[in-house]
């Protein structure tokens, strides 16, 4: 391909349809592919930004038969969920479709269809498990075993989550169908492969002879060691009942493989975009001087630079992908992001709880990519990024730079007279920002682009800091108006230049600044003169950004420990029962109503407190280990369940003349078992 494109099509991984989207998705995919869209466009490129909802698959059915809803009724919901907090947050998809439409059923039934009649595929019958009492074949996500690598009991027929090794359902120790609970057996199957083996050598010459060394590191090298480690035939087809039927004859009960039909679903989603838009499709597919980049995650790697390549290239009649900008994890306060342990920050939930504060997690998301390595997403850092970055930074200037403008000027842009040094040297270092943050966007380094768009606000403040304007107004009038009129210019630059980032507050800047749609272009700034003329009206203009107090924060870390308190409570397994006892047994057991009404520091015992109850019979003290659960203040005029007739004991010379009874809550901290008697007086016994 040419250096400069004709047009580019430009696909974000789609999202499964089984749960919400959540900030380690934006941060992978959306994000930065929603950019580098952006940038183009900016540039006047012809842009097909598309996705959709990845709606077929296992897990989705797995999740319906949770929740006791069709595998439709989910995939409608979290569609609708996952389109509209998409459209919330600025991504800006010429096309967000979902390959349950019409238009992927035909396209990847005719996908499938072309491959197998120009013999493409090969077709083997292999021995799979069988739950017969269930009546199917059972994906590996429905058989669960012993993992014959670790032990681990629960492990799935591909994977084993303990481990981390994948195998073969059939090498599981004791399988057992997740839907029956039955032992399945084995029989007999046909199905469809595409012969991976065959595209090897081609596949070896495009990516690892050929120039894809400017593909990342880890793309590069995934794709490398799976070339070098030889591949295997694969198989397209699956026996399920959820997704797209096997459009041959003899294929009953047969559906597409999901990462067969899912990537076929970017050109689905091209295809109903050109319909919409009165284009035509193909040369976004087809044509050599169109640019294909794929925006995903890096467990998407393989099936993006090695499977949907192998089966573009089996069809013969379209373009490969030209870069695959695949990012690695981010996790969140330290631990892995997860969907089914509700470990997450929720897009949908985050509008909710920042309204109008879409920018503040782009920038922190994009400041944080984890581009190279896995990263780590904090509440704190979060705030931060917007407290000493957002707002002291770039808010800062553009603040200053409208109020004075207002206060000075009546909000007129004023007459420059004579340029100093500094203002030409300010000026020209302004002018080469467009394209050092456009270098970086082409390459893809989206973090060191926005880095380099918060050194345009940073040569702000630093002008305003060193100009000091606020002095200069009472002693020399033509100083200020130059001074105001070049931090005007580059306020007019972040202006246009913020837009891939942060589209809102470019938005609202350029409404501020009053720059009409189209009248300032990205590389207007390196090339005109004045970007704001003089005699020029400004708008006053909102706070572009507010600082996030404490209060927000710390609502989202309660949230997150909600999660681990649910979890650690799902998982906790009860402790078995002990031996059984005689009613005589338990009736030797003296239990009374008592009430704490005295309580202190044991000295330098880290865990006891020394308690005074009063138990109805008497005032007696008790020696307890539960400092690190209460402080001494917190408990005093609790009541309380105390078993008075146990013998005293010396602990630490202090003399125990009774135990009072604790449980523990999920996360070790000791409750008292409150005998939650309103009006029960001390003494009271329990039997
Ligand atoms: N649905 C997998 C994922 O979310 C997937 C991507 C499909 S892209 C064609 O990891
Ligand atoms: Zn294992």
């Amino acid at each position: 391909m040419s250096q400069d494109p004709k047009r580019y099509t430009i696909t974000a991984a789609l999202p499964y349809t089984n749960g919400p989207v959540h900030i380690g998705h934006l941060a992978g995919v959306y994000v930065p592919a929603d950019i580098y869209a952006r940038f183009q466009r900016l540039q006047g490129k012809d842009v097909a930004f598309v996705c959709g909802s990845d709606e077929h698959g296992v897990p989705i059915t797995i999740k319906a038969k949770k929740e006791g809803i069709t595998p439709q009724q989910v995939v409608d919901k979290y569609h609708a969920i996952i389109k509209k907090s998409f459209e919330d947050f600025g991504i800006t998809f010429d096309n967000y479709s979902r390959t349950s439409a019409k238009v992927h059923h035909d396209t990847a039934s005719d996908f499938f269809k072309k491959l197998y009649n120009d013999g493409k595929f090969i077709e083997e019958v292999t021995e799979q498990l069988y739950d017969a009492e269930a009546n199917q074949f059972l994906a590996d996500r429905f058989i669960v075993g012993t993992c014959p690598k670790c032990g681990f009991e629960e492990s799935y027929g591909d994977q084993c989550e303990n481990c981390g090794t994948s195998h073969n359902a059939t090498d599981l120790i004791n399988p057992k169908s997740a839907i029956s609970g039955n032992t399945p057996e084995l029989k007999e199957t046909k199905h469809w492969f595409l012969p991976l083996d065959q595209y090897e050598s081609w596949l070896k010459e495009w990516i690892v002879k050929g120039h894809k060394k400017d593909w990342k590191t880890n793309v590069y090298g995934q794709c490398k060691s799976w070339i070098d480690d030889g591949l295997r035939p694969r198989a397209v087809t699956r026996d399920l009942d959820w997704g797209i039927p096997v459009p041959i004859d003899g294929a009953e009960g047969k559906v597409l493989y999901v990462w067969f039909d899912a990537p076929i679903g970017y050109i689905s989603a091209t295809k109903e975009w050109a319909e919409r838009e009165g284009k035509d499709w193909e040369p976004y597919w087809k044509n050599e001087d169109t640019k294909l980049l794929h925006f995903i995650g890096k467990d998407n790697i393989v099936f993006h630079c090695i499977i949907f390549p192998s089966m573009l290239k089996a069809d013969g009649s379209y373009i490969l992908p030209n870069n695959v900008p695949a990012n690695e994890f981010l996790n969140l306060e330290g631990n892995k992001i997860s969907t089914s342990k509700n470990w997450a920050v929720w897009l949908h939930e985050y509008l909710d709880d920042f309204p109008n504060q879409q920018d503040v997690l782009r920038y922190a998301l994009t400041a944080n990519a984890p581009e190279t390595k896995d990263n780590d997403f904090t509440w704190a850092d979060f705030q931060a990024r917007n407290n000493n970055e957002l707002v002291a930074i770039f808010g800062n200037f553009i603040n200053r730079v409208v109020v004075l403008t207002h206060k000075y000027y009546d909000g007129v842009v004023p007459e420059a007279s004579e340029f100093s040094e500094i203002d030409t040297q300010t000026l020209n270092e302004l002018q080469a920002y467009p394209a050092v943050i456009s270098s970086s966007i082409e390459r893809y380094r989206f973090r060191e682009a926005q880095a380099e768009l918060m050194n345009v606000a940073r040569l702000g403040n630093k002008y305003l800091a060193d100009e000091e304007p606020w002095k200069t107004i009472k002693t020399d009038e033509a100083r200020t108006k130059t001074v105001m009129y070049v931090a005007l210019q580059i306020a007019s630059a972040l202006a246009v230049l913020s837009e891939p980032f942060l589209p809102f507050t470019s938005e609202k800047l350029k409404k501020a600044l009053q720059i009409t749609k189209g009248s300032l272009e990205w590389n207007d700034v390196s090339t005109k003169k004045e970007l704001l003329a003089s005699g020029h009206t400004i708008a006053k203009g909102e706070l572009l950004f507010s600082k996030i107090e404490d209060e927000q924060i710390q609502k989202q870390l309660d949230k997150l420990e909600q999660s681990k308190q649910d979890n650690a409570m799902a998982n906790k397994k009860a402790e078995p029962q002990k031996d059984t006892i005689q009613f005589d047994d338990f009736t030797k057991l003296d239990m009374r109503v008592g009430t704490i009404i005295e309580a202190e520091k044991m000295p330098k015992a880290k865990k006891l407190l020394v308690l005074k109850v009063d138990t109805g019979i008497d005032v007696r003290t008790i020696v307890s280990g539960i400092a690190e659960s209460f402080t001494a203040e917190e408990i005093i005029g609790k009541q309380v369940t105390v078993l008075v007739n146990l013998a005293p004991r010396a602990l630490r010379g202090v003399e125990s003349e009774g135990m009072i009874l604790m449980t523990e809550a999920p996360d070790g901290k000791l409750v008292f078992v409150n005998p939650d008697t309103d009006g029960v007086t001390n003494g009271a016994t329990i039997n």
